[in-house]
């Protein structure tokens, strides 16, 4: 079969600034390259699952995890008690994937995108719990000045471009993103989380084939929690394997337990490793769990609580980070000394958002568009 012509791989051609004319024939010659291989990623992964971390990280790892379980518990209270209005999707259980991956990124040039199950990502930067939680009740101190609530987080500070509410929006969003880091030279790559239910939406496949085209710096995550809503995925996907999605973009894809902080992290230094080399993008499944119910108006029906019990007995992330902890020397006594820590830092955001006042009225006109007119 002949190859296309390189002039017909070119991007946009007119209107763009600075044609990143070097990178687009790099991009035709990974495309050209006979010995290119969609699982050469997985092979490399494959042969070294576990990243190495010392007790430090590993501690900071669980400590992060932690965080967000206890925020996330903490978010059901104040939702049950009335204080958090709208849509609130938890991220409990998931804890693994947020932290394995934000952790390889560099702060200063990567991005992130994600959908509507968004706590967990922001608390992965290390933004001030204080300010997700007067966010998620729709107060004036909120990281959205309250006016975004829990789908809507937005940080253009850290690089976070929300909190979407569309399910699949965010991966074609998140391939502007990767344009931007290309067009800009900035060297940051964008991270695009989206659900297992979103994988089936047709504008992923349309974002899949402009970042191969392009050549762009970016890692597509899916995060399969196993339900989109109610449906289980082997109901609504024809392919559950959904690192082999990227196969008709020659986009090499990663089979990645989601469960295991250290496999999470060991598999994001390779993907970004192949990004940041101008490789073009990567499609990593991440295979997690969901514990709680699609939201907090879910009454989960659909799956049986011996399901749900036997990924907490047996597979949870926190409890496996636990006991490697403990198999390095660390104690029971030490680790339930950061458990309470931490449950005091989330006591203390609950507070600070509950005494926080609600934005003004007037807040309603403002941040509706970037610019007057
Ligand atoms: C375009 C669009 N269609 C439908 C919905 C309603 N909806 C909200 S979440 C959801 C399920 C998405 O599941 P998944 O992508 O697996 O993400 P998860 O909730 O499991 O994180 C649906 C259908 C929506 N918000 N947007
Ligand atoms: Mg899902």
């Amino acid at each position: 079969m002949a190859k296309q012509p390189a002039s017909k791989k070119s991007p946009a051609k007119s209107g763009a600034k600075k044609p990143a004319a070097k990178k687009q024939a790099d991009a035709t010659a990974a495309q050209d390259d006979p010995d290119f291989v969609l699982h050469s990623l997985q092979e490399e992964f494959d042969a070294n699952k576990r990243f190495d971390a010392d007790t430090d990280q590993m501690m900071e790892f669980y400590r992060q995890m932690l965080l967000i379980r206890r925020f996330e518990e903490k978010a059901g209270q104040l939702y049950g008690l009335g204080l958090i209005g709208g849509f609130c999707h938890l991220y409990i259980g998931q804890e693994a994937v947020a932290i394995g991956l934000q952790s390889a990124l560099d702060g200063d040039k990567d991005s992130v995108i994600t959908g509507y199950r968004d706590h967990g990502h922001m608390l992965a930067y290390g933004i001030d719990p204080k300010v997700i939680m007067a966010e998620l009740t729709g107060r004036e101190a909120g990281i959205s000045k309250g006016k975004g609530g829990s789908m809507h987080m937005f940080s253009t500070e850290h690089k976070f471009y929300g909190g979407h509410g569309i399910v699949g929006a965010q991966v074609a969003l998140g391939g502007g993103l990767a344009l931007a880091h290309q067009y800009n030279e900035d060297g940051g790559l964008c991270l695009a989380y989206f659900g297992d239910g979103a994988a089936n939406q047709g504008q992923v496949y349309e974002t899949f084939n402009m970042a191969a085209l392009w050549n762009l710096p970016i890692v597509f995550v899916v995060e399969d929690n196993q339900y989109a809503m109610g449906t289980a995925t082997k109901r609504s996907s024809a392919e559950t394997r959904f690192h082999r999605r990227g196969t008709a973009f020659r986009i090499p894809g990663m089979d990645v337990n989601g469960m295991d902080v250290l496999e999470v992290r060991a598999a994001a230094e390779v993907a970004f490793k192949h990004v940041r080399d101008g490789k073009g993008p990567v499609l990593m499944e991440l295979n997690t769990y969901r514990y709680r119910g699609h939201s907090m108006s879910d009454p989960a029906k659909y799956r049986t609580r011996e399901e749900v019990q036997d990924q907490r007995d047996h597979h949870d992330p926190i409890e496996r980070l636990k006991k490697t902890l403990i198999e390095t020397g660390k104690t029971e006594e030490e680790l339930k000394a950061i458990d309470k820590e931490i449950r005091k830092i989330v006591a203390e955001s609950a507070d600070f958002a509950e005494n926080s006042p609600e934005p003004a009225p007037e807040e309603l006109y403002t941040d509706v568009l970037v610019e007057e007119y």
